[in-house]
């Protein structure tokens, strides 16, 4: 058997730590981490290179590759290229329509009162490579940064003997402005502070390894970050309605990211769950990435569960807050409506996980351990800054200047008061 069956019942406090306090894993590398980061502050490119050799095993040549992505395009074939314009106008479509308006509003009295909106001025976006060389995610980084009105749009994804045309050809279709061939700690560190060679951001986003998201733990605080990310996480919410044979490869699709992805099916039918946990046996085999996927499968935040009520699966998902939720049931609406915690929530028996992944045009970039309890995946508003506004008039001035100079007062901020009181009009 690859993934237990159990009953929520039966969990005890280990296992529920387990399931709802999964963490990055990053601990253990911060202190290496923060040694590269150092290094790679004082010294810019020198050590950028010195570690891309030592961990990559790459001399690069130039670390500036911008001109290499659109030469990538005439490596890709036309399916390819055709797939990667899709997955970015559906995303672009997505992300153009959450742009906000910028608003003034005439409150009561005389106050005049509004948002705007404004794009960072640099961002940097981290694309892995390696092994996991995700074109996706460059479109999942970029667009939204584009979309938002971003200045300058850095990349930069780890260096390789041969690097992946594909994911060049979709950080040029994307539209960053200038690529970098460095990966790892040392990318973020660049990205953070600047070398001679990397334009220094304002703000780091994107997936990585744990060396990645080490670094941006590291250097947060000098700079912004979006949020720290670990691998790929799913839970399904299945009634007896739902086919275990898609259950089963839902969860199979997210398990073959990494040895430590969790991934659970829930139901509070338990020959679903038999069936589940059957099908996912039966698939698992048939998967060309099957040593992962059996990896994931067997952790311990991974299960196939059976919930005495959909009631039970409910809380045990918002306890959970997955990065992603898939709901196969005959009133998956309302039981949506019970959850708030989730990264991205994918309904009824024709939306596998996979197209938010790359196509449908949602972001795939998502708060994963438990993150969904407070904040959401990639948007066109990691990539803003907001300012307010305002304006009385004369009579919305002397509506709260009362309560302004007493607020002040209370406050011993005397002269505070004093800037109102001289415009008041006297009576
Ligand atoms: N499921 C991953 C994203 C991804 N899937 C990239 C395929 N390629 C994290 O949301
Ligand atoms: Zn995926």
């Amino acid at each position: 058997m690859s993934i237990d069956v159990r009953a929520v019942a039966d969990l005890g406090p280990d296992d529920r730590a387990a399931f709802f306090e999964r963490d990055a894993g990053i601990e253990a590398v911060t202190d290496d981490v923060g040694e590269i980061v150092d290094r790679v502050r004082e010294e810019g490119d020198v050590a950028v290179r010195e570690y891309s050799e030592e961990f990559d095993g790459v001399s690069v040549g130039n670390l500036e590759i911008t001109d290499d992505c659109e030469r990538a395009l005439e490596e890709i074939d036309d399916e390819l290229r055709e797939a990667i314009e899709t997955a970015i106008a559906n995303v672009r479509a997505f992300h153009e329509a959450q742009l906000p308006e910028d608003w003034r509003r005439e409150f009561d009295d005389g106050r005049e009162l509004g948002r705007r909106f404004r794009p960072i001025d640099r961002v940097g976006v981290y694309v892995p490579g390696g092994s996991a060389a995700y074109p996706s995610s460059a479109i999942m980084g970029i667009v939204p940064a584009v979309v938002a009105g971003v200045g300058h749009v850095a990349v930069v994804t780890p260096p390789a003997d041969e690097l992946n045309p594909a994911t060049l050809a979709a950080i040029d279709l994307a539209g960053a402005d200038a690529v970098y061939s460095v990966g790892g700690a040392q990318a973020i560190a660049g990205l953070a502070y600047g070398t001679e060679t990397i334009t220094r951001v304002q703000k780091i986003v994107g997936p990585g390894n744990k060396w990645v998201t080490a670094a941006k733990a590291v250097v947060r605080g000098d700079v912004e970050i979006d949020f720290l990310a670990g691998p790929s996480e799913i839970v399904v919410v299945a009634d007896e309605t739902a086919d275990p044979d898609l259950v089963a490869a839902d969860v199979i699709a997210q398990a073959e990211h990494d040895p430590n992805a969790p991934v659970v099916a829930i139901t509070d039918d338990e020959a679903t769950a038999e069936a589940i946990a059957e099908a996912v046996e039966n698939q698992a085999g048939a998967r060309e990435r099957e040593d992962v996927i059996r990896a994931a499968l067997e952790n311990d935040a991974s299960a196939v569960l059976h919930a005495r009520s959909m009631s039970e699966a409910i809380l045990f998902t918002e306890a959970y807050a997955p990065e992603h939720l898939t709901i196969v049931a005959d009133d998956d609406e309302s039981i949506l409506d019970r959850i708030d915690s989730a990264g991205s929530v994918f309904l009824g028996p024709n939306t596998p996980v996979a197209a938010g992944d790359y196509a449908s045009g949602t972001n795939h970039v998502l708060p994963t351990n438990g993150g969904a309890r407070v904040t959401g995946g990639l948007a066109v508003e990691t990539f803003l800054r907001s300012t307010t506004v305002q304006r009385l008039s004369g009579d919305g001035l002397d509506a709260i200047g009362e309560t302004i100079t007493t607020l002040a007062e209370a406050e011993g901020l005397e002269a505070h008061a004093e800037s109102v009181r001289r415009r008041l009009v006297d009576d």
